[in-house]
């Protein structure tokens, strides 16, 4: 293209100076360039892109739409009230024997360690003047002193009875709690229909007492009877206030 627009003026200077010399055979005048061409028709739509990025969500439509669609589900709620208790199912069968308990070392080795915990327990107790031994039987008190019906419902509410002596050495125990206190007690034995005639609790008649000199002597208006600090028993009336003591 450039060397074209630089040979233009060239040729008209050679077609001038040719016209001047011989007028047979000259070349025509050169046209005048045209002018520029229309543009060309719109090209094809290129291929489809890539997908673009999920745009930010839409600003809230004018109230009285169209519900959107359900949410997600919410947090999961507190427990429930425990259901009603169902039936009892049916006895299932009788397991297999287990190992006797005189030969389970381990068994054996919890009852020794209960035994000896026991003891101890019992010692404290029996160093603090609450309780006596004697044989089988533990006799405690509480230190109150009550009537015979509170003192009698005392013992049985822990699993007990009101001291009741058999024999002299139980007498013994009961009256060494009462010396440590310093008060009298009622003992398990009341009057029955007939004046002077004693028995236990459980109706049967006394085969041991341990009287003072000269009693009973209620006759019939002294139901209970006490343990004195010396031992000796005495009829009494039962609304008074005694040291609870009671046999286990
Ligand atoms: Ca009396």
């Amino acid at each position: 293209m450039c060397l074209q627009l630089w040979i233009w003026p060239f040729v008209t200077v050679i077609l001038v100076t040719c016209h001047a010399q011989s007028s047979d055979k000259c070349l025509g005048t050169p046209g005048i360039p045209g002018t520029p061409g229309q543009n060309g028709l719109p090209g094809r739509d290129g291929r489809d892109g890539m997908k673009g990025d999920t745009g930010v969500p839409g600003p809230m439509g004018p109230p009285g739409g169209h519900s959107g669609p359900p949410g997600r589900d919410g947090l999961t709620g507190p427990a429930g009230t425990p259901g009603v208790q169902g039936i009892k199912g049916e006895k299932g069968d009788i397991g297999p024997p287990g190992i006797p308990a005189s030969l389970d070392d381990k068994l054996q080795l919890q009852f020794a360690n209960m035994n000896q915990q026991i003891k101890k327990l019992e010692g404290v107790l029996f160093l603090d003047g609450k309780i006596q031994h004697v044989k089988d039987k533990i006799l405690a008190t509480n230190g109150k002193e009550v009537d015979f019906k509170t003192s009698q419902a005392t013992c049985e509410d822990v699993g007990g009875s009101i001291a009741t002596p058999m024999n002299e050495a139980e007498n013994s125990a009961i009256l060494t709690i009462l010396k440590q206190y310093n008060r009298y007690a009622y003992l398990g034995i009341i009057e029955g229909a007939i004046p002077g005639d004693f028995h236990y609790l459980d109706g049967d008649h006394v085969n041991y007492t341990n009287w003072r000199k000269n009693e009973p002597t209620g006759k019939g208006k002294e139901n209970c009877i006490e343990m004195y600090t010396d031992g000796k028993w005495n009829d009494k009336t039962c609304n008074q206030y005694r040291l609870t003591v009671c046999e286990f």
